[in-house]
């Protein structure tokens, strides 16, 4: 049996894992679950990935994994993809964490609600959101000047998964141009082999 990834294309997380299974070679077949339509909360889709979200990745003795930091772990093992070091692969934990806590948190969260026609509802939340997706975005930057990426100087899982949501940031209401480094590092991750673009973005 072959990988299968579960989700839908323009969901962002799991966009990250079908980048790394393409950049990486590895085959698999994609499984449409449409969380939009509440797809993730069927109780055939929970038999398999109990905690009801896509992405989930079915390994090829019928595990199912969940959460597309520890998809994207998972798959990268053993590859340039991930930490050649102990000290790397807790680096790329570092920025793996940092991304789910605070670029996925406050800005995918925030370019939902907006795309979603959620802003008014959520209107005091949005502007907390900018201000600790501002800092986020800031501190990103700060770390890559004189970089090319974020860990080792090479291309990793901790670039890619951060790159998801931060290049389509001012769909979200968040401004790039003061972020310099963070532009060309958003430029250098689409220069990468077997990149794709974000479907819809
Ligand atoms: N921390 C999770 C977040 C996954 C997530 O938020 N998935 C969304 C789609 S992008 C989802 O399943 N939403 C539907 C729901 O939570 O009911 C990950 O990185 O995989």
């Amino acid at each position: 049996m072959t990988l299968r990834l579960y989700g839908i294309p323009i969901s962002g997380n799991c966009y990250k894992v079908e980048l790394l299974l393409k950049q990486l070679g590895i085959p698999y077949e994609a499984v449409l679950v449409n969380s939009r339509e509440g797809e993730n909360r069927r109780p055939e889709y929970l038999a398999k990935n109990p905690l009801g979200q896509i992405p989930a990745l079915e390994l090829e003795d019928g595990t199912v994994l969940a959460e597309s930091a520890a998809i994207l772990v998972y798959l990268a093992e053993n590859t340039p993809m991930y930490g050649q070091t102990q000290l790397e692969r807790a680096e790329i934990l570092k920025w793996l964490f940092f991304e789910q806590t605070r670029i996925a948190r406050y800005i995918a969260t925030t370019r939902f609600w907006l795309r979603a026609g959620q802003a008014e509802a959520n209107a005091s939340l949005i502007k907390q959101n900018l201000q600790l997706g501002t800092e986020a975005l800031r501190i990103m930057d700060h770390c890559l000047a004189g970089k090319t990426f974020f860990v080792g100087e090479r291309y990793t899982i901790a670039d890619l998964a951060l790159f998801t949501y931060t290049h389509v940031a001012e769909q979200g209401g968040f401004d790039l141009k003061p972020f310099p480094n963070l532009q060309a590092w958003c430029q250098r991750v689409k220069q990468t082999d077997r990149f794709f673009p974000l479907p819809g973005a």
